[in-house]
């Protein structure tokens, strides 16, 4: 709960499953270096341990977040679509139970780590028929909570667009987080001449620097493709200020962090959310608002591409709204950084 005393501006429950479950053998984490700390990143192959969906809803948990002050949001990962629906009820109970605790659910259709379960989201007749099934919960439609779908990575532009497709067809989801880690990756230890982690053969998802990359092409490519009233939370090497300013110029509503979380713990937000105030305010920008998904074409005739910073923008500054972070209960999870400007204002 330490990063509900941090700069987060939300908290964000590891993905749960309906039961709890202590995931794959260890080790199933390590960091990753590439070049003098510019490229860090992470392989895992954590395999979903969590409390289970009963502990991420429960009194305690919902009373001592409530106290953090930071909007929650449940994520979801369930081993079948009975088992989202089943843990879509519990959340609805829950929220009708303890109303104001719960902002969001976030359904994670995204894990890459789950031996013998391909990942939902990279076989879009599965990730249709989870979508139709899961718009079709009443119970949940009535709790009236924000519907998040967390994607993969997706490396074909026609992948994208059909992944586009299918959520915009699902009025049920207002906001996607993308992208979930690279999955299927290989880290050899020369020294050991085995793999790095234990998991599957030593296959994982790499996230951190290594994902920046195509976490920026993610968001800037849906903010296209999606209909605007589906918000897009950025993750994929956030690390620093400047990169939560890249993901939210491609047009990111909010950024994750996960791999720096774990690396630094909850304090990394409040130096994510210092650097990102010292660079927009470097660049004359009072609010996100001013440069989200302003991402602009090359233009060598570009002022800007010789440095020159922004004048300070016209508009009346408005107060910066404070970025906000979320954190994983229970173990290392996806972290949300910048959840902000109404994302969980209802669907
Ligand atoms: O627990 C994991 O192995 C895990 C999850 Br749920 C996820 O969404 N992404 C990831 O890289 N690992």
């Amino acid at each position: 709960m330490n990063a509900g005393k941090s700069a987060a501006g939300a908290v964000l429950s590891k993905s749960a499953t309906l039961l709890p479950q202590s995931g794959n053998p260890m080790p199933r984490l390590k960091k990753l270096d590439v070049g003098a700390g510019r490229a860090v990143g992470s392989i895992n192959s954590e395999g979903l341990p969590n409390n289970g969906i009963e502990y991420y809803v429960s009194d305690e948990v919902l009373d001592a977040v409530k106290a953090t002050g930071k909007p929650y949001i449940v994520s979801l990962s369930g081993l079948s679509t009975a088992d989202n629906l089943a843990m879509l009820g519990k959340v609805a109970a829950a929220a009708a139970r303890k109303p104001n605790t719960i902002a969001a659910v976030e359904l994670n259709l995204a894990c890459p780590n789950i031996p013998g379960k391909p990942t939902v989201a990279l076989d879009f007749d599965q990730m249709a028929d989870v979508l139709d099934a899961v718009a079709g919960h009443a119970a949940f439609r009535a709790s009236g909570l924000p519907l998040g779908v967390k994607l993969a990575p997706y490396f074909d532009g026609p992948h994208l667009d059909r992944a586009a497709a299918l959520i915009n067809a699902c009025e049920r989801v207002s906001f996607v987080v993308t992208m979930n880690t690279i999955g299927n990756c290989l880290v050899v230890d020369t020294a050991t001449e085995a793999s790095l982690i234990a998991p599957k053969g030593g296959f994982g998802g790499v996230g951190g620097g290594f994902a920046k990359p195509i976490a920026l092409a993610h968001v800037a490519g849906l903010r296209k493709l999606l209909d605007a009233r589906v918000d897009i939370v950025g993750v994929g090497g956030v690390r620093t200020g400047e990169d939560a300013f890249q993901l939210i110029l491609c047009g990111a509503t909010a950024v994750q962090s996960a791999t720096t979380h774990w690396l630094e713990g909850p304090k990394c937000f409040n130096r994510i959310d210092d650097e990102l105030r010292a660079l927009m305010a470097s660049r004359g920008y009072t609010k996100l608002a001013d440069f989200r998904g302003n991402l602009r074409a090359y233009d060598k005739k570009n002022p800007k591409h010789k440095g020159g910073p922004k004048a300070a923008a016209a508009a009346a500054p408005t107060p910066y709204a404070p970025l906000a972070a979320a954190f994983a209960l229970g173990c290392l999870a996806t972290l949300a950084l910048g959840l902000l400007d109404g994302l969980f204002s209802s669907p």
